[in-house]
């Protein structure tokens, strides 16, 4: 837990709202921010006019800086800012009144100031509700000693970008360590998915899965990419069974959320490039429905990762890979049944002493 309480900082109290012209226009005192899905875990924000995702950014002290989240790809993604990356997903400080001297940002719906406890559940609330109103941040910063701050998604944690701030006493250092965006293999990038490529059927398919077909059928780019994360969830799911249910629930359950996210990529993927997707929640098409179906596969299952992740953290409990008394899946039946034989070994009394005795032989560190 890092602290800020030490660090002299005021609140730059935004009484009076410039008028809200909803829209996009960008001068060098407004970012606006987009979210592309197909970058990353849980995607990652882009900002206009900045390279790549997660761009780094400047503000200058004692500025105003307006922050648009008006494009519609920013749907279960409301901004946050903190004096580290993920703010409260990663149990650091956010930018709030309370904390150092106050800089906090101001958030708006519509033309209204709001606070977080109102910005963030409105981004939870269905598409089409959501989009009918507008959403944007304000802040600015005015302690001279912060040098660089960062923005975050409130729901889902690893979107992190930097902010330098840039003031008279120099143009912002880098103190702060920020993990870079995921690179995709080739393979990750063809299917659209994330950590996938390890599995691809060309590759090492076979060290994990086989003898296990997961779908069968003549092949294509899309089937090869489908068997691919189907063998990651299953080899993921075989962890040994822990004391605690909840825990054993989340390390298989999270390899299945990953699983549902990927395959909601691979669909994407393939459907946008088809032109088959349409984003109008307002829409009964089937390309309208089948759009809003998947953004709310990715966007809630990955909320409930992030979730599942920082639980196990909390509780020190790292996945205990499957041991079959030595023994690899090399039959070809696990998973064939829709359980995993992971599960079934997990009840031999050696597994059983492992689940036991293992997470407290290794600390019970997180991987
Ligand atoms: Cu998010």
């Amino acid at each position: 837990m890092a602290s800020c309480s030490g660090w002299t900082l005021s609140l730059a109290i935004i009484v009076c709202a410039l008028p809200w012209h909803f829209t996009q226009a960008q001068d060098e005192h407004t970012f606006v921010f987009k979210h592309d899905m197909l970058k990353g875990e849980s995607g990652y924000f882009t900002v206009d006019g900045h390279t790549g995702v997660s761009p780094e950014l400047e503000m200058e002290l004692n500025v105003e800086y307006t922050f648009m989240q008006l494009d519609a790809t920013n749907w279960y993604h409301p901004l946050g800012f903190a004096y580290y990356p993920d703010g409260a997903l990663n149990d650091v400080d956010e930018l709030e009144a309370d904390i150092g001297n106050g800089d906090a940002p101001v958030y708006y719906v519509d033309n209204v100031t709001s606070d977080l406890d109102t910005y963030e559940p409105a981004f939870k609330l269905d598409r089409g509700t959501w989009k009918q109103k507008q959403y944007m941040v304000k802040l600015t910063v005015t302690d001279p000693n912060v040098t660089e701050i960062f923005y975050f998604c409130h729901i889902h944690s690893l979107m992190s970008g930097r902010i330098k701030i840039k003031s008279s006493a120099g143009d912002g250092t880098s103190a702060i360590a920020l993990y870079q965006p995921y690179m995709p293999s080739t393979f990750d990038e063809t299917c659209g998915t994330f950590e996938a490529g390890e599995y691809d059927p060309d590759g090492n398919y076979d060290k994990y899965c086989e003898g296990s077909q997961f779908l069968c059928g003549e092949d294509s780019q899309f089937v090869q990419c489908m068997r691919a994360i189907d063998c990651k969830m299953m080899h993921e799911m075989k962890v040994t069974n822990d004391v605690d249910p909840v825990i054993t629930f989340m390390h298989q359950m999270i390899p299945h959320h990953v699983n549902a996210v990927n395959m909601a990529k691979i669909l994407y993927k393939e459907k946008k490039a088809a032109k088959h997707l349409v984003d109008n929640p307002d829409s009964e098409s089937e390309d309208s429905e089948v759009y809003g179906m998947l953004m709310d596969i990715m966007n809630t299952q990955n909320e409930q990762i992030t979730y599942m992740r920082k639980y196990l953290k909390d509780h020190k409990a790292s996945v205990v890979p499957c041991v079959a008394e030595g023994k690899d899946d090399k039959d070809g039946k696990d998973g064939e049944d829709g359980k995993s034989a992971g599960i079934r070994s997990s009840l031999t009394p050696t597994t059983l002493l492992v689940a036991i005795f293992a997470p407290m032989m290794l600390g019970r560190a997180v991987m």
